[in-house]
């Protein structure tokens, strides 16, 4: 456990950022697709999103400050919209009202931290009707899809220097739950040999439908066998994405235990923020990562 990549090991403490246009309604990263929004109508949401308050230093020395030794930052969710300056579509924070790479500037904010830089990315994306029809109804449109999905990835692999985690998530095929299927419809090892060779030592978790190097068990706490790096999420309240929670929010005891439960069993505790759109952070939010950060700097082993 953890001989590949002993940071990950040591940091056991990681934090999880879901920012976006979902961010806007505050009623979760879900919500294009719960309310059956179309992409026409969904993808005005970029005009408003000016992530005016967004301050990636902010962002890194919160994360810092609670004792992570890294963070996830989410550079597009299944809503398809990009934060970075991607070359494959004009749907991205700076082809839009915000105007502003927030993956670069995330990037630079963490090397300035001195933290690793884990990078999310939903492998599908709704803005494609292939992902509700599925490859045998729209070979083409899966096809364009899929494309999509590896140029984009290169991308994040190329642009923005060492990237020390992958993060994928979504890797969905309609009506095909088994994972070597969905491998194939997505071409995942294709892929993650690319990301290999472009990111010699990065760490890539197993949500593109292959088992990779870190084991991300969720909503439960569940301790990967003996042999695999794992990894806990969590949110602090109901959702990824900005919603209010009020009254419903993990309290800073229950967080603690549940990252003392994740080290304990070897594994590490990936904590999430939901900013609100302007990309400050909700204040119950902050007190909790505060919280934890007077907890680990009492009582961390290092
Ligand atoms: C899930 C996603 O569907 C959620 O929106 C969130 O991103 C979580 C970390 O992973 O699969």
């Amino acid at each position: 456990n953890g001989v590949k990549a002993p940071w990950f090991d040591q940091a056991r403490f990681g934090m999880f950022v879901h920012y976006g246009l979902y961010s806007i309604h505050g009623k979760g990263e879900w919500l294009m697709f719960h309310e059956k929004i179309r992409p026409a109508e969904y993808n005005q949401l970029a005009d408003r999103f000016t992530a005016s308050s967004f301050d990636a230093d902010a962002l890194v020395s919160l994360a810092k400050e609670a004792g992570a030794g890294y963070v996830v930052f989410g550079a597009r969710h299944h809503d398809g919209f990009c934060l970075w300056d991607s070359n494959t579509t004009d749907f991205t924070t700076v082809r839009t009202a915000a105007k502003r790479d927030l993956i670069r500037e995330y990037v630079e904010a963490c090397a300035r931290a001195g933290l690793r830089v884990g990078i999310y990315y939903s492998v599908m994306s709704w803005q494609w009707p292939a992902i509700f029809s599925g490859p045998l109804a729209d070979p083409e449109g899966w096809e364009n899809m899929v494309q999509e999905t590896h140029a984009q990835v290169r991308e994040l692999m190329t642009d923005y220097g060492q990237i020390d985690y992958l993060w994928y998530d979504g890797c969905v095929v309609p009506g095909m739950g088994e994972a070597s299927i969905r491998s194939k419809y997505w071409r995942s090892e294709e892929l993650n040999a690319m990301v290999r060779e472009l990111q010699p030592g990065i760490l890539i978790n197993d949500r593109a439908a292959r088992p990779e190097d870190v084991t991300t068990p969720e909503p439960h706490l569940t301790p990967a066998p003996t042999g695999r790096i794992w990894e806990c999420c969590q949110t602090i309240g109901q959702s990824w994405g900005w919603r209010p929670n009020v009254g419903q929010e993990k309290s800073a005891k229950r967080l603690i235990q549940d990252l003392v439960f994740c080290a304990r069993f070897g594994g590490n505790y990936l904590l999430n923020i939901g900013p609100l759109a302007d990309g400050s952070f909700r204040p119950s939010e902050v007190e909790r990562l505060e919280a934890i950060g007077d907890w680990m700097r009492v009582n961390r082993q290092s």
